[in-house]
């Protein structure tokens, strides 16, 4: 039985109304936003690495710079999550701390390495693409300051698939070698962007209740058939083949068929044992350790000036 506290917060969440941090809310209901708020910040500082990699390496000088603020875009989104997570009552350093000791994850996308400058297109054009396709209905998410965050990063997300899609274009009326570059990109991110979306509905622990809080607007089966149904008339247009051969149009449910991904690689992936795990948290270790003594001066400074003003 609900208490008439938590019965008033459901009415007021069945009405379509924001919640505010302010506001009252059940305890599951703060944790749960904190899990996902702050799961989703991890992502996107961690989500930085694979593509960091080939800013060093990028073909012409557009393509570094385009590829360089699209890398400094996920930073900012991070950011916004870790303030938008903070309203609950968490701080960032908490949260940090949670991620570096396995406590809390971030998205299994990104413990697969980048291998070629196709990856830059793949990533963009897949990733950013799945990432859309998840965050655009959480714009109308229950929880206001998590809400407003989704409105700027799916601006800045349009873009970064763009780019993305651009590179593959690019690649797919290059040479014979750059069109199979593109193909092997798409073979090894096709599955595991489908795995973004989570767990298939029967497995998914945490849907019915987010639901309920619309905290969570769609079933991750929903979304990923979404993506696959966007997605395979822009690999035709690429003139590239999804890696699955059961994949076909189905006339009567008016979606795509297509086989599942290996569930089993998905848990091993979140559970820590993806091929990149170890070395995205050391790399995320080693920044925060480095980065002590800027966050102790910029603490110093602060009280510094507080003293001042007191004076
Ligand atoms: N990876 O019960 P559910 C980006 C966990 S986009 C890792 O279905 P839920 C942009 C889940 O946490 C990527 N873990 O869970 C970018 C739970 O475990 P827990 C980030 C996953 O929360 C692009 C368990 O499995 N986007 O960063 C994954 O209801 C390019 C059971 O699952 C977001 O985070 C996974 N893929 O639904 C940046 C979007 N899926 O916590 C750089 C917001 C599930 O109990 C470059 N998040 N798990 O230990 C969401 O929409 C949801 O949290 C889902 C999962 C849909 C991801």
């Amino acid at each position: 039985e609900m208490s008439p506290e938590d019965r008033a917060f459901q009415d007021r969440i069945d009405a379509g109304e924001k919640i505010e941090p302010k506001d009252y809310m059940p305890e599951g209901y703060r944790k749960t936003l904190i899990r996902q708020i702050g799961q989703h910040a991890h992502s996107e500082i961690v989500g930085q690495l694979p593509e960091g990699n080939w800013i060093t390496r990028a073909p012409t000088l557009e393509r570094k710079a385009n590829l360089l603020a699209k890398v400094q875009d996920e930073a900012g989104h991070g950011l916004y999550l870790y303030c938008a997570a903070e309203t609950l009552g968490v701080s960032r350093d908490d949260l940090t701390e949670q991620l570096l000791s396995g406590k809390m994850k971030y998205s299994s996308i990104f413990n697969y390495p980048t291998l070629t400058w196709a990856d830059m297109g793949a990533v963009g054009w897949l990733v950013d693409g799945a990432a859309i396709m998840n965050q655009v209905p959480l714009q109308r998410t229950s929880y206001g300051p998590y809400a407003r965050a989704m409105v700027r990063i799916c601006k800045e997300e349009s873009f970064h698939q763009r780019q993305g899609f651009h590179i593959m274009m690019a690649m797919v009326n290059g040479t014979a070698e750059q069109k199979r570059m593109a193909q092997d990109a798409l073979n090894r991110f096709w599955y595991p962007a489908l795995m973004m979306f989570g767990p298939s509905d029967k497995d998914s622990v945490h849907s019915a209740q987010s639901m309920a809080w619309k905290i969570k607007i769609n079933t991750n089966d929903e979304l990923r058939q979404k993506f696959v149904d966007e997605t395979v008339p822009q690999a035709e247009y690429l003139g590239l083949t999804i890696p699955d051969e059961a994949l076909s149009w189905n006339e009567e449910t008016g979606h795509y068929d297509f086989t599942e991904p290996d569930w089993s690689e998905f848990f091993d992936v979140i559970a820590g044992n993806g091929p990149c795990n170890t070395d995205r948290l050391n790399v995320r270790q080693k920044a925060w350790d480095e980065g002590a003594w800027v966050r102790e001066a910029m603490v110093a400074h602060a009280e510094k000036k507080r003293a001042r003003k007191l004076a």
